[in-house]
């Protein structure tokens, strides 16, 4: 158990806000307005350990996942000012996987523990639906034990649009390929203000929500994120926050909310600046205390560098996600963390931030194996050499 909160021990600007989360009080959109400014981090942070603890106790969740990208090619190039990922057919840095091709990346050093694809890719009008049934279907062929987590809502959108067919008949369709569940991406910012800015003409904040509300409604379970530090307000994250709580409180299907720090390099987007470590950990903790009803809090280690990510987890974080092999969406964007972490230095990291390492498969059902002797706390040297 943890210790009850004082309010008295908080800055004035936050007993109100520390009595509600003592009480268990849903917190209002004033509340998460204050959580998005106070000065007064660390309390912040303290407050969303209490509800972090009181849920997951001293456990963190990591898992042993790869990301594939089969093509960068994508036809919403100059819509989505912030992506430095997609690409114009001829240009340097695009690329368009084969199926075969997809196999290889899925086979190459994920090693037999592998629980996890992570599926995500530009829109393009050759790569339809009927490629990606094919190319789901090889999967699992060759991988039956590995949950395909692919899609964002924006490609779901797009193929729809593509074959003239509801969002009920792609998810459908694809599920019965082999999906698993939907990734968070392609939420960015939901008010229209910013969405005009930073990605017009994209799928909007109303379709986003009715493609994750139709897949929760066939039982597939998805992820949410926000896109942070560019041209957004305060009162476009609040928004951003009650509108997935309330389709939360709907369906109750969301697995993992991702805050995601923007990355300026190499995009239409103008900005030069990465988001500071208060900023990250401010968006962490927020996101645990206004969502109240979302039982996973994601601190992405590529997106924040695991330093961040073990801090995080004193701040509302719960999970770490996973090893990951081979990523290009942040490191396009100038990310310069590593792009894989094996799972010894995941357990690693998380051990040495105070926390009990668990790993998890996509749905967050604790994963056993068989134990691959001690792993120290401190020492990396002797640490499992772990070939994830
Ligand atoms: O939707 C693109 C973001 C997202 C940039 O569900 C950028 O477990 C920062 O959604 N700077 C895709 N962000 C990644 C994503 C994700 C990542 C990890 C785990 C999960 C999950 C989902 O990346 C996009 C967009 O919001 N993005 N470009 C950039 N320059």
């Amino acid at each position: 158990m943890c210790a009850a909160i004082d309010p008295h021990q908080y800055p004035a600007e936050l007993r109100s806000l520390a009595a509600k989360v003592r009480d268990g009080e849903r917190l209002d959109e004033a509340d998460a307005a204050l959580c998005f400014t106070t000065p007064h981090l660390l309390h912040l942070g303290r407050l969303a350990d209490h509800v972090r603890r009181e849920r997951h106790g001293n456990i963190a969740y990591f898992n042993i996942n790869r990301h594939i990208n089969p093509t960068n090619l994508c036809v919403y190039t100059y819509n989505c000012k912030f992506c430095s990922f997609a690409a114009l057919e001829g240009e340097a840095h695009a690329w368009k996987m084969s199926h075969e091709q997809v196999y290889e990346h899925a086979a190459a050093q994920g090693g037999n523990d592998i629980t996890e694809f992570h599926i995500v890719a530009g829109l393009h009008a050759e790569m339809d639906l009927e490629w990606y049934e094919v190319m789901l279907r090889g999967l699992k062929e060759r991988f039956p034990q590995v949950h395909l987590k692919a899609f964002t809502a924006i490609e779901i959108g797009f193929f729809a649009k593509l074959h003239k067919l509801t969002i009920e008949e792609v998810l459908i369709r694809l599920r019965d390929a082999g999906l698993g569940s939907l990734p968070g991406g392609g939420a960015e910012i939901f008010h229209e203000d910013v969405r005009k800015i930073i990605c017009d003409g994209k799928l909007d904040a109303d379709e986003w929500i009715e493609v994750h509300r139709t897949a929760h409604r066939l039982g597939i379970n998805t992820n949410a994120t926000m896109l942070y530090g560019h041209v957004e307000g305060v009162e476009h994250k609040v928004d951003h926050l009650m509108r997935l709580r309330a389709l939360q409180d709907e369906s109750g299907r969301f697995n993992t909310f991702i805050p995601l720090a923007y990355h300026p390099e190499n995009n239409y987007m103008g900005l030069r600046y990465h988001t500071t470590g208060t900023e990250d950990l401010r968006h962490l903790a927020t996101a645990r205390l206004v969502l109240d009803n979302f039982p996973h809090i994601k601190a992405y280690w590529i997106m924040i560098t695991p330093k961040l990510a073990q801090v995080a987890l004193s701040f509302g974080a719960n999970d770490v996600d996973g090893t990951v092999v081979e990523e290009t969406i942040y490191h396009m964007a100038g990310a310069n963390t590593e792009q894989q972490m094996t799972r010894g230095e995941l357990e690693r990291i998380i051990r040495e931030a105070g926390f009990e390492p668990v790993e998890r498969d996509t749905l967050y059902n604790p994963i056993e194996r068989k134990p691959a002797g001690p792993t120290p706390a401190s020492n990396p040297e002797r640490s499992v050499a772990a070939t994830t």
